[in-house]
């Protein structure tokens, strides 16, 4: 040691020091290259020192040369040890994996609550022989309005109730599903004879400038049926809505019609179920009633047979829409429909369906 030059003794005082300073293994790798690396290292300049020093000296300074180089050596080797079992621990928190835990089971996606509703009103018709139709969400007027006899005076044709999209002329978001059923009605009635009829449902979204509310939402969906045919009255409509709300319900499910008005039917009625809740007790849900509204329904109205082709003297028809937000929040005592369309996977998994 004694033959060793200053700057040596300084480097081996210094060297636990900087070797406990390595915080990470490219540190240490750097630290090893000046220590004991083949070139330009402390060892290096070492034995650079044994080769040139005289005959006499040679054996003390080897000595000592090995001794301090098995200390940096054994010190280096350690230090890795460490810092390669601290980055493996870091790296196994990182995935919190236990190998004793059971695997993890994958994220299951699910269907969304109204969309599972609105499936299971198709399927309750579908024994009856209706169908699914869609059509566009943006619409013209001719579809949305003057098809279903709505005059252009009406004000839900008003731009404070309509999304219109006014740099393409005539065009709107649909305010309910039954422009599809213009749509339809125009594309069958060259064949309707032939057919005996036509009947489908139309699900769908639809668009009203409401201000966002509990039991409002500027986006909603509508179910909507329609059954043009020979004869075809309001008993008719009555025992195909009784059926279905028995269907949707539960076979003790009850159904009142009350008169009310639509543009496009004629007579129309309002259809109210016994409240789901209290059973007919009176509730909060049904405000001491015991009946809930849940469609608006009616015959089809000539104007609106005619302006799709179908002769109204021949053919007649029943038509309903429901509220599918509407029907979700009542089964599912949801008091505010804005979480069906916040997506909180809390809410949806204790809709059902997500498990
Ligand atoms: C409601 C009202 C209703 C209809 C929708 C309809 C469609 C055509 C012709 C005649 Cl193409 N009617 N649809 C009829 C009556 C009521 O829905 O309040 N729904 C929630």
């Amino acid at each position: 040691m004694s033959l060793l030059p200053q700057e040596l003794r300084d480097a081996y005082e210094a060297f636990q020091a900087a070797l406990d300073a390595c915080g990470d293994l490219d540190a240490l790798m750097r630290l090893k290259g000046a220590y004991i690396g083949r070139e330009g290292s402390h060892a290096a300049r070492m034995m650079d020192l044994l080769k040139a020093a005289p005959k006499e000296q040679k054996r003390e300074l080897g000595a000592s040369i090995n001794a301090l180089k098995g200390k940096w050596e054994e010190g280096l080797r350690i230090r890795q040890a460490e810092l390669e079992d601290a980055r493996k621990r870091q790296a196994s928190l990182a995935q919190a994996w236990d190998p004793e835990l059971p695997p993890p089971t994958p994220a299951k996606g699910a269907m969304h609550p109204l969309n599972r509703l609105m499936d299971r009103m198709v399927e309750v018709f579908r024994p009856l022989g209706y169908h699914v139709e869609e059509g566009p969400e943006v619409e013209t007027e001719a579809h949305n309005f003057d098809g279903l006899n709505i005059p252009a005076d009406h004000p839900a044709r008003g731009s404070a109730d309509t999304f219109y999209l006014k740099e393409h002329g005539d065009l709107l978001l649909r305010t309910h599903t039954s422009p599809v059923q213009v749509r339809v009605m125009q594309r069958l009635a060259p064949t309707i004879e032939a057919r005996g009829g036509i009947r489908f449902l139309a699900p769908g979204r639809v668009y009203r400038k409401d201000e966002i509310d509990p039991t409002h939402s500027p986006m909603f969906h509508q179910v909507e049926g329609l059954l043009v045919g020979k004869g075809i009255g309001m008993h008719h409509l009555k025992g195909t809505l009784d059926y279905a709300m028995k269907a949707l319900f539960g076979p003790k499910a009850e159904v009142r019609f009350r008169p009310s008005y639509f543009p496009f039917t004629e007579p129309s009625c309002e259809v109210d179920v016994r409240c789901p809740l209290c059973g007919g007790d009176g509730c909060r849900v049904c405000k001491g009633s015991g009946w809930v509204e849940l469609l608006g329904a009616g015959l089809v109205h000539p104007n609106v047979l005619r302006f799709s082709g179908i002769d109204p003297e021949v053919w007649s028809g029943f038509a309903f829409g429901i509220g599918v937000e509407r029907t979700a929040m009542m089964v599912s005592q949801t008091p505010d429909l804005r979480l069906f369309f916040e997506n909180d996977t809390r809410f949806l998994a204790a809709m059902g369906g997500l498990d």
